[in-house]
This record gives structure tokens, sequence and C-alpha cells, in this order.
């Protein structure tokens, strides 16, 4: 969906979720502007049972003049309703009736969720701020200083003040996005509540530690997600502490924060594991959070499904330890060069030929200029050279090779490059900070070399550590191949059964 395509509405509400946070407050904002400036009739409103009175957002809403209203009766009838950073109907959001609905939002849709035909749900982006920033941009529309600002705040507080920003477009709006510093830093003084600040305290009190494999559980009463992720940085110092999850009972789930700072566990992975099919998770290899959906927790748990309100939050900590429990029980590590692979069960496979991209910086960029491509899977730095091409995979992932190397092994291809990708990789000049999108210098190219592997079945959920990443692991689950590079058994590696079948023939 695009911002314009909205454009046919006049009278038009905008509606975030109830308890609104900096993001909701953030993005609802700009697009109030926006519309405004298309001379819209717009309103931008929150509902629920409680009105805002964290002292940050108090002082953000008085300072940036941000029009919000507090709705509990009736929204009008308005042509258009649009909710951001959040889904119509959905247990967060006060439902309203309305003739139309539209919706932009970064959240997981739920399994069999209905979706409006209008809408824009991004659910890796850091904040819902980043989507209406990206769409903004997407029509030309300048952004005030006030806005700009209002934005930056709230992918700033939904990602743990940056720390769990993980998608490239994040760090986009991140680095180009002009926004007050000090009004930052003073909302970043007033963040948390004196009560707050006791609720960490009792959860530091309260710890669960498991000494053997040297992790904590801490359980905070509800609060700001924020403070869950506080106290988890808090405690991970702690000397004989690896991993830490902090969690918090709310109305409508389990918010939960996860830390580490051993190799064998990544946060994010481990933020994933708790949350698979009942919830969603992710972050960075050291800090990760996520949550749980009550609705799903009363479909697999019997005890949560039949306790009162008063003993879900008693009948939430059992849940929680027995994931602890089986993710460290369940699953093999495995170090390349370090752990014999049995053969047994492997087969040998032939890798297909993929259709991919790639770009020849010096086609459009002076030699020897410093660049920094980003891509989904981060920031790559780099040098032009004559012969240096840039690989773009399919899943938009790239990586650096020379045109000798790349002639060997790929055929370049006709007619414009087409992968549609959720994010095509782009190209920043260091010197300048210009940013150059690679899609209009982008070729396409099939790869020829043959390259056979050994590979089986995974039974238990594995670690591999490969020859290439010492500090990373790759995450398989049963299902997911192990395999190996044919006469190198040390260049272990795992592929997901969602690629295998399209990727490899038996031999
Ligand atoms: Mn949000």
């Amino acid at each position: 969906m695009k911002l314009s395509d909205l454009l046919s509405f006049n009278n038009i509400v905008i509606q975030c979720h109830d308890n609104p946070d900096a993001d909701a407050i953030g993005c609802g904002y700009a697009l109030y502007n926006y519309f405004s400036s298309k001379k819209k009739k717009v309103r931008f409103i929150y509902s629920g049972k409680n009105k805002i009175t964290k002292s940050n957002l108090v002082y953000l809403i008085d300072t940036l003049e941000i029009p919000i209203e507090f709705v509990t009766d009736s929204i009008g009838d308005p042509d258009l309703l649009l909710t951001c950073d959040c889904q119509y109907e959905e247990g967060n959001v006060t439902y309203f009736p309305a003739k139309c609905v539209a919706t932009i939002d970064h959240h997981q849709v739920a399994k069999g969720k209905k979706l409006p035909e209008l809408c824009e749900i991004r659910s890796g982006i850091g904040s819902c701020c980043t989507i209406v920033w990206d769409m903004l941009k997407k029509e030309g529309f300048q952004t005030d200083s006030n806005t700009s600002s209002a934005l930056y705040y709230g992918l700033f507080t939904d990602t743990n003040a940056l720390s769990e920003i993980s998608h490239p477009l994040d760090r986009d709006m991140m680095d180009e996005i002009y926004f007050d510093k000090s009004l930052i830093r003073r909302l970043n003084g007033m963040n948390i509540t004196l009560e707050e600040a006791k609720i960490a305290g009792i959860a530091l009190l309260g710890v669960e530690f498991h000494p053997e494999n040297r992790y904590a559980i801490l359980e905070a009463q509800p609060c700001d997600p924020n403070i869950l992720g506080l106290i988890s940085d808090f405690f991970l110092a702690v000397d004989t502490v690896d991993v830490c999850l902090v969690y918090s009972v709310l109305d409508y789930g389990v918010k939960f924060s996860v830390r580490s700072d051993t190799p064998e566990v990544r946060a994010d992975e481990l933020a994933a594991y708790i949350s698979k099919n009942i919830g969603s998770g992710g972050g960075h290899m050291d800090k990760a959070g996520g949550f749980i959906q009550s609705a799903l927790l009363e479909q697999f748990y019997k005890n949560y499904a039949q306790s009162g309100e008063r003993e879900r939050v008693a009948a939430v900590t059992p849940i929680l330890r027995e994931k602890m429990q089986n993710y460290y029980s369940n699953s093999d590590i495995i170090y390349a060069g370090k752990t014999k692979i049995s053969n047994r069960g492997m087969k040998e496979y032939e890798k297909l030929p993929v259709v991919q991209g790639y770009v020849i910086p010096s086609e459009f960029l002076e030699l020897g200029t410093h660049i920094l491509v980003r891509s989904m899977e981060g920031d790559l730095n780099l040098m032009v050279e004559e012969d240096t091409v840039v690989m773009i995979g399919i899943i938009g992932e790239v990586w650096p090779t020379k045109l000798s190397v790349f002639k060997k092994g790929y055929k370049k291809l006709k007619g414009k490059y087409n992968l549609k990708l959720e994010y095509t990789p782009t190209i920043r000049v260091i010197s300048s900070s210009e940013t150059i999108e690679l899609e209009p210098y982008a070729h396409m190219c099939v790869s020829t070399a043959t390259s056979h592997i050994m590979a089986k079945p995974l039974k238990k959920e594995a670690k591999v550590f490969t020859k290439w990443h010492k500090n990373e692991y790759l995450k398989g689950d049963p299902g997911d191949y192990i395999a190996y590079k044919l006469g190198d058994p040390d260049d272990i590696y795992i592929i997901g059964k969602d690629i295998f079948a399209g990727s490899y023939k038996p031999v």
C-alpha cells in the first residue's frame, strides 16, 4: 500500500493501540501531518482504560504539540479508520465500527487473521515509525523537525535505545533522519518512574538462578517493556550469569527480554524459541525480546487456560522454566573442525543453478571510493577496485568477489534485474554519505559451477559453529539439513528445509 492510495478518503481517523507508547504516538503523528498537508479532515486518537500518564510521553506530546485525543465513546462516522502500530480488531486496540479500515503495522500477523485490503504490514521492522518514514519518503513528503524527532524517538524506544535494531531499513532511518538531540536526551532522563525503579528492585530480589547452565530468570510486575531491558542488561553483568530472561505478565500476554554474553546462546534465537507457536520474538545476538499472546497460551497450556486472572501470573513461571530447560537439553552443539559428524544417513547432492544479481561498483563509482554496502544481513565495508563485484543473493544478502572469480562461477544473463526483495541492497559513499539504490545498476547472472555436498535431515535441534564464523552459530531445527562440502567435512553448515528441495538435487 502507498500512502497516496488513501488520499481518496476525506474524513480520516487515525487510531493507535490502547496504552500508546512512543512508537504508536510518533507514527500516528507523522500520518496526521501528512493527511493534514493534503487538506484532509483528520483526527489522531487512542482509546482504552487509561489515559497517557508516563512522564516521557506526556512531555513528548506537550513539547511537540501532538494533537492526540483520548476517545472512549465514539469516533463518529469517518470515511476511513487507519490503525497504526496495531491491527484492527486485535486485543490491544479498542474496537470501533468503521466503513473502511486500513492498517500500518510492524507486529506479527496472527495465523488465520483477516487483514483489510488496504494494509502495509512489515513484521521484521523495528518500529512502526520506520515504516511510516519509508512510506513518507516514497511520497516525497518532507517531515518537519518535530515530526522527524517523534519518528526517531519511536524507533529509539521500540528497539531498546537502538540496541535491538536488526533491519537495514531501521538503520537507514537512524542514519538519515534529523532529530532534536536535546529533546531525546531530555526524554531519556524521564524514562522510568520511581514506581518502576522499585519494580526493577523487586524483580532482582526474586531472581531464580540455574547454575548448571548459568542462566537466570526474573519476573517483573507489569511495567513498561523498557524496564525489562534495563533489568536484563543489569543482571547479565553478574559474573556467574551468561544468559538472562526477564518477563512480565500483562493483560493480553507475556512480554519478555533476553540477554546473552556467551557464543553458545544467541539471544535472538532463544527469544524465537521461547515464543515459537505462541507469539513472536527476535532481535540481536546479544539482546532480544518478544511477546507471548495470551490467547495462544490458553490454546496450548491447560493450566494457564484454567487459571483465574490472579493465578495466571503463577501459571506462566513453570511454562517459561520448562522452555528454558528444554532449550538447553534439546540441542546438539557442533564445532566445525572439532565435532565429528557421523556419515550415517548422509547422501550426496548437487547444487542447482541459482539466478541471482550482481553489481560492478566501478561502473558508477570512482576507483578507490570507500563504500558501505547495506543489506538484510548487515553492513559491509569495501573499497571500489576495478575488478570488484558485489553479488546479491536470493534473499538480498551480499558478498564481494573479484571479476576473475565471478567469470569462472557465473554466467551473465540478459535483461533487467528483477529479483523482488524485502530490502534491495544500497551503497553509501562514506566520504559524502550519499546513498545509492542498487536496483538500476544491478544485473542478473546464474551460477554455472557445480558443487556437491553430503547432507542429511536433522533429527534433533543443532547449533553449528561453521569454520567461517567462529562466534556465531547457525541454528537447525529437526527436518532442516546438516551438510558439508564434498571433500571437506570441516566445511559444515545448515540448510533450511524450506529451501533445500529447490536448491539441491540428489546425485
Ligand atoms: Mn511499535
